[in-house]
């Protein structure tokens, strides 16, 4: 047993003092005591422990862009839609070794940031030319490959997409690496079952990208093969896909899937920017994870999610980094409440009530409804729970006269400062003194593959 004693740390009852946490040879929480006394043989931490945060939706190849669609086009013609051609792009060039390296500088990315576990939504799935690599999960295998050095938790969420648009339209000359059928997608399904059944830090979900990219007669096909596990698609983005849908199908895209599919807590709508409230209701109600990618979203000028009703009607959100065009926690939450907030002209919106601390509040819903989205028992230091802790400085400055319950408050509202001292995925101390354990190694390789994708 693995024994850490943590100076404050915020369990599912609140705030504690001197809490013993045991972790078992598995990465779980095995037992947590507050008010204890340190044994000997405890790793001693004086900082503020919270639980690891999932991180919802990412596409790991979209970081070796980050911030290289900045430079503006002809007048009025930068968009969602410029940006995407640009993306498909960066992707003439990327061999699996340039993704490998690629999703490793991310994953450590994010676990300095407080992300503890990852959904990659992955559909970058052949060669350059398009046609299929011998083993059709090389690319997947790379993810995997990854997160096994990173030591991030992952959903693998391989992705289906065979059509350009509604209507069935057949694919462009950018999307080649992407396309799949009902077979081949749901062979590589089993591949990557077959690897989860040996890795309890992987997960596997399925992913039909959009109603944009899989027609209804695929997507109920896939549904019915994969009863159970997490299901993630990209809905309601984008204006200009509300409006396709409509012209195509008579319905918007949230009340299509939901007239459609059987659609429940295993499901995970990424962004769902653009709802009614019919809509946003339905999703509420039926315990869907609303993936809420707040700079991706503010980046890609997609509009912003109605967070405050949905809350208030007990709709479970979590966060994802998607494009990691700027990869944090704090960041990503703050975000979120700012944006209700300009739309609103109040404050302290997402707090859940009067007392409560915003920061806290958007938290612990992020992290239990990310946990959700990624089909693992995480999000609270629990027994029962992947040891999955984040510790942040207590001696930084803008941490100084805070009680507990206003440290995150502190870290993600006050100095925007990188406050992660020490994580622990799965058990394992992967960031210790703010770097990684491989840090140096991956960082080497990421440098390598940009400056050749760059080039
Ligand atoms: C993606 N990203 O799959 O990476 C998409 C762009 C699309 C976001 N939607 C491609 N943010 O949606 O067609
Ligand atoms: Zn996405």
């Amino acid at each position: 047993m693995q024994k850490l004693f943590l100076k404050t740390a915020l369990l599912p009852e609140g705030w504690a003092r001197d809490v013993l946490v045991t972790i078992d040879a598995a990465g779980r929480i095995a037992g947590v005591a507050a008010g204890a006394v340190p044994p000997g043989d405890a790793l001693r931490l004086d900082g503020h422990a919270v639980p690891g945060m999932p991180n919802l939706h990412g596409h790991a190849h979209q970081r070796a862009i980050a911030g290289f669609g900045e430079r503006a086009g002809a007048e009025g013609t930068d968009s969602f839609w410029s940006w995407r051609a640009a993306m498909y792009r960066a992707l003439d060039r990327m061999t699996p070794e340039d993704f490998e390296a690629v999703a490793a500088w991310g994953q450590v990315e994010m676990l300095k940031a407080g992300f503890t576990a990852l959904g990659e939504f992955h559909y970058l799935h052949h060669d350059l030319d398009g046609s299929p690599y011998a083993d059709p999960a090389e690319m997947s295998l790379r993810a995997v490959a990854a997160a096994r050095e990173t030591g991030i938790a992952l959903t693998m969420l391989p992705v289906l997409y065979a059509a350009s648009g509604f209507g069935g339209l057949p694919p462009t000359e950018g999307q080649r690496r992407f396309i799949l059928d009902a077979d081949r997608f749901l062979a590589l399904v089993a591949r990557l079952d077959a690897e989860a059944a040996a890795d309890p830090h992987l997960v596997v979900g399925i992913a039909p990208h959009s109603l944009r990219a899989v027609p209804p007669a695929l997507l109920a096909e896939v549904l019915a093969a994969r009863p159970a596990g997490p299901v993630h698609i990209h809905i309601a983005e984008q204006p200009r896909e509300v409006a396709d849908c409509l012209a195509a199908t008579g319905a918007r895209p949230v009340d299509w899937l939901y007239d459609h599919a059987r659609v429940d807590g295993r499901w995970c709508l990424v962004h769902a920017t653009h709802v009614t409230v019919d809509e946003r209701r339905r999703i509420a109600q039926s315990g869907a994870v609303a993936g809420l990618c707040p700079v991706t979203e503010a980046n890609l000028g997609d509009g912003i999610f109605p967070a405050e009703a949905f809350m208030a009607e007990g709709g479970c959100f979590g966060i994802g980094t998607d494009s990691h065009v700027s990869i944090g926690v704090a960041e990503e939450l703050r975000l979120l409440e700012y944006g209700q907030r300009l739309v609103s002209g109040r404050r302290t919106v997402l707090s859940g009530g009067a007392g409560r601390s915003t920061g806290e509040t958007l938290y612990l819903t992020a992290a239990g409804g990310g946990a959700r989205a990624l089909g693992i028992e995480a999000g609270r230091i629990a027994p029962g729970a992947r040891a999955d802790i984040v510790v942040l400085d207590a001696a930084d400055a803008s941490m100084i006269g805070r009680r507990p319950d206003s440290v995150l408050d502190g870290w993600i509202f006050a100095g925007n400062r990188p406050l992660v001292t020490d994580v622990f995925a799965g058990g394992r101390h992967v960031v210790a003194g703010g770097r990684h354990l491989h840090e140096d190694a991956i960082a080497r390789r990421f440098r390598a593959a940009l400056e050749r994708l760059h080039a």
